[in-house]
């Protein structure tokens, strides 16, 4: 079929059967059926002030399409941002799996992911405390693998029949519809506390991994154990990992609550101008791969979603990796339309019985059906495969890719050789696993530890993160209404660590210590630390990819501005000028700079670090609004790196601070000593200070 028009660009526009060179025209607004459209304004009217007339044929078809715009929202994970890349294998894996897109080194797979937040609303804003969804579509040549992993190893609970319940419970509340995007109410504490299998995940939201500095800097996982198999028909489990090339990175919490007023978009807005700018983030995909052997002696149940398998005991082995380097289209038509699901898996690769894992693959596809309103949204081009499809299935809402010809089934002797046929080799073949029992509603014995790895989690923390895990119990608690609610969890603490239900009892004011929780298994005091699960153990040593606030004024030393661009440059990150007005400033050589923010539209909680350079003239100005100092202070307290100038002391007084300035706050008045403060931002924050502004 020829297209009517072409974009620019290449891409095909919507249209028929025409050429545009034989219609002679791309510009004419037209209806959907084509019909040039005369008048966009005005309905058609009995009279230049009577009724408007039914006959409106081009208002009425205008109007019913965009009455039904609206598609329903994904039920949990419905506000997400995606990007298109390609996954390029290191090695060839067919020692451990058949899967086609992992056998040739340096072959690349295109690819789709889609990261989200869960539990708020489509229009929710960015920095919610919550889980974040990095699903990957993998369009490979055996079909479309769809990795749908999100950025924590473990889940809430542990059979897919709890799942509706959780949601339920996490979402606003359902007679006050509130509160939007967030876990800090009685329903969701109240649901977790009833359910102890909850607590090692609510480790993982209490700590920083919930609120993370942008899409780039977390990592993901399958959570589940899944099965790779090999030619030979051999199996291993396995556990998929990304690994962020630009290094872990999350906001503390205050910052987190002011970045979603300053900037609902913030994780959207980050991902677009990396990809949009050329700075395509990169993540390794990591395999931990294991045998029955390993899974039979291993301390917990590899088919339990609530349990890791510490890096330290089964290393994380890099395979290849994915770059997201395009950003859609159209969001509607990409982002929103795109259906992950875990039961698109490609041969070599297969599912294992974790009941979590098993409910879910019954889920998506549910789900999907209702969402993009029938059975054919694998046809939609962002679902659709990348490679040939030859089967029966016809029919349908919106059937767009229809069978020629005479045969719809198989086996059938039409045509040549009566195919498209089954084939045993090349097709998925189910891992022959052995299974037997009672059928039964019962959950495994080997899944009641309940405690251990969440203390687990807690001690391999820095005492920094440990004392952010502290201050989120607190902080979500205290938005519990009932005082039950927030005594069971603190019982629940009491068989994690002590110290941590201490200081929770303390930040909430409990007047007296609850009884530990009744445990089905005691907590276990021997598992080793595990490094790897700490954020801040784990850093990038790099401020690449990050951001510099430059809060200048007229005047401002040109000498220092250019050595801090230089210096930002150089170490590729980027400089963002912040200035009074938006029309940017005259710096101290009559040199216009322009503004990237105005001050009140550009807070420091935008930028990793921020760098203050008024001048003499204007300081006083600056050291009187409130805006800036705000900027400072918030800049202070989130424990950024601060450079300044002299001048900048005015401001730092007025603020408050020049009595608590320290090594985080780096004097930059020699032009030399840019470099300095961007080595010293590598750091990505100076945690030192934290104890002296955190005092509740
Ligand atoms: Fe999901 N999940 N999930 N989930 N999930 C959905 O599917 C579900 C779980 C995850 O960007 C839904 O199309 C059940 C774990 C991501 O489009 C739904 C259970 C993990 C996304 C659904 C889980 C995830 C979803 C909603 C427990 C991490 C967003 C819309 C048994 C490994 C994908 C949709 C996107 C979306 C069901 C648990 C990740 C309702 C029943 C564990 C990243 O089908």
């Amino acid at each position: 079929m020829a297209e009517r028009f072409t974009y620019k660009d290449g891409r095909a526009g919507k249209g028929g059967e025409y050429h545009q060179e034989e219609t002679g025209d791309q510009h004419t607004l037209t209806t959907q059926q084509g019909c040039p459209v005369a008048d966009d304004q005005n309905s058609l009217r009995a009279g230049a002030r009577g009724p408007t007339l039914m006959e409106d044929h081009v208002m009425r078809e205008k109007i019913f399409h965009f009455d039904h715009e609206r598609i329903p929202e994904r039920v949990v994970h419905a506000r997400g941002y995606g990007a298109h890349g390609y996954f390029e294998n290191y090695e060839c894996l067919s020692d451990i799996t058949s899967a086609d897109l992992f056998q040739r080194p340096g072959e690349q797979t295109p690819v789709f992911t889609r990261f989200s937040t869960v539990a708020g609303n489509k229009g929710s804003f960015d920095l919610a405390r919550d889980v974040r969804g990095f699903a990957t579509k993998f369009y490979t040549k055996e079909g479309n693998w769809d990795l749908v992993a999100n950025n924590i190893p473990v889940f809430f609970i542990q059979d897919a029949m709890k799942f509706p319940d959780l949601v339920h419970a996490a979402k606003q509340e359902p007679d006050r519809a509130f509160p939007q995007a967030q876990t800090a109410h009685d329903n969701f504490w109240d649901f977790s506390t009833l359910m102890p299998e909850s607590m090692h995940m609510l480790m993982w939201i209490m700590s920083d991994r919930a609120i993370p500095r942008s899409f780039r800097f977390m990592e993901g996982f399958g959570v589940h154990s899944f099965r790779l198999v090999n030619a030979q028909g051999e199996m291993k489990f396995v556990k998929f990992h990304w690994k962020p090339k630009q290094g872990l990175q999350s906001v503390v919490w205050n910052e987190a609550l002011k970045i979603n007023g300053a900037d609902p978009d913030y994780h959207r807005r980050d991902l677009w101008h990396a990809i949009q700018s050329g700075d395509y983030p990169e993540w390794e995909l990591g395999l931990q791969v294991f045998d029955e052997e390993f899974a039979e002696k291993f301390d917990f149940d590899v088919l339990d979603a609530t349990k890791i398998i510490p890096e330290e005991e089964v290393p994380v082995r890099k395979v290849g990796k994915l770059v997201l380097n395009r950003m859609v289209d159209n969001f509607f038509a990409e982002t929103e339309q795109v259906a992950f699901c875990t039961q698109n898996i490609v041969p070599g690769i297969d599912h294992s019985d974790d009941p979590l894992l098993q409910g879910r693959n019954f889920s998506y596809l549910d789900t999907q059906l209702k969402r993009l309103g029938g059975p054919n949204f694998t046809q939609i081009p962002i679902n659709a495969p990348k490679c040939p499809m030859h089967h029966f299935q016809q029919d349908g809402h919106m059937a767009m890719q229809n069978p020629i010809g005479r045969s719809n089934y198989e086996p059938n002797s039409w045509g040549d050789g009566g195919g498209p046929r089954e084939n045993p080799e090349k097709g998925f073949n189910t891992y022959p696993s052995h299974v037997e029992g009672d059928k039964q509603r019962v959950r495994s014995e080997t899944f009641s530890d309940h405690y251990s790895q969440a203390r687990q989690f807690y001690k391999s923390q820095t005492q920094i993160e440990q004392r952010h895990i502290a201050n989120a119990f607190v902080f979500e608690l205290s938005k519990c209404e009932r005082l039950d609610i927030r005594e069971r969890m603190v019982s629940h603490l009491l068989n994690i660590d002590d110290d941590l239900a201490n200081e929770v009892a303390k930040g909430l004011g409990l007047a007296e210590m609850p009884e530990a929780a009744e445990a089905a298994m005691p907590t276990r005091q021997d598992l080793k630390e595990s490094p790897k699960l700490s954020i801040l153990l784990n850093g990038p040593d790099s401020f690449k990819g990050r951001k510099v606030g430059l809060l200048l004024t007229n005047g401002a030393d040109s000498g220092i501005i250019d050595g801090m661009k230089q210096a930002i440059e150089d170490e590729g990150a980027e400089m963002k000028v912040v200035t009074p007005t938006i029309g940017g400033i005259k710096d101290s050589v009559g040199r216009h700079i322009p503004a990237d923010e105005k001050l009140d539209g550009g807070p420091s909680v935008l930028f990793d670090a921020v760098v203050v350079v008024p001048s003499d003239d204007e300081i006083d100005m600056l050291a009187k609004d409130a805006t800036a100092r705000d900027f400072v202070n918030d800049a202070f307290s989130h424990c950024k790196f601060i450079g300044y100038v002299s001048q900048a002391n005015k401001l730092f007084a007025s603020a408050g601070l020049d009595q608590m300035l320290d090594k985080g706050c780096i004097p930059v008045d020699d032009p030399a000593s840019a470099k300095t403060f961007i080595e010293a931002c590598r750091k990505l924050r100076y945690w030192e200070r934290e104890p002296a502004v955190d005092q509740f």
